[in-house]
């Protein structure tokens, strides 16, 4: 029976891929920040007045394969629609609002989370943040700036 040999064959496939998958996730975390939309006033030298709006914070340092939420609370400006790049998130941050972006960061690199409405200076930015994910170290890489 077609049903009878593909259980068999989960249940001889599964005790060796199990161990693989938990051994991928052994260092895996839960990573929590808190961030809110900030502004940021000033009056130039000139007299004109200039205003930035801002995650803070603005930098997410996580290891690969860490399950990551981003608590993002809506406090300054009215509405920030935000993209994480490279990982194909977005939502808006509205005031009085608070938002989760929840994903498990699987690729290595810096990805910036970025709002549209606020994304250089001419439009009361740039309002970026930058999420920092740091791969695996290498087995023999800790010898790397030994004397
Ligand atoms: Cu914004």
């Amino acid at each position: 029976m077609r049903t009878g040999r593909i259980r068999w064959l989960a249940l001889l496939v599964l005790p060796m891929v199990m161990p693989l998958a938990w051994m991928g996730r052994a260092f895996a975390q839960p990573v929590t920040y808190q961030v809110i939309t900030d502004e940021v006033e000033a009056t130039m030298p000139d007299g004109s007045d200039v205003e930035v709006y801002r995650f803070d914070p603005a930098v997410y340092v996580v290891n690969q394969g860490d399950d990551v939420t981003l608590v993002i609370r809506g406090v300054r400006g009215h509405d920030h629609p935000v993209e994480l790049e490279g990982y194909g998130l977005h939502t808006v941050v509205r005031k009085g609002e608070t938002v989760r972006l929840q994903f498990r960061a699987d690729k290595p690199g810096i990805f910036r989370l970025i709002c549209s409405e606020h994304a250089d200076a001419t439009h009361k930015g740039p309002m970026e943040g930058y999420l920092v994910v740091v791969p695996p170290a290498k087995a023999n890489g800790a010898h790397h700036n030994a004397p």
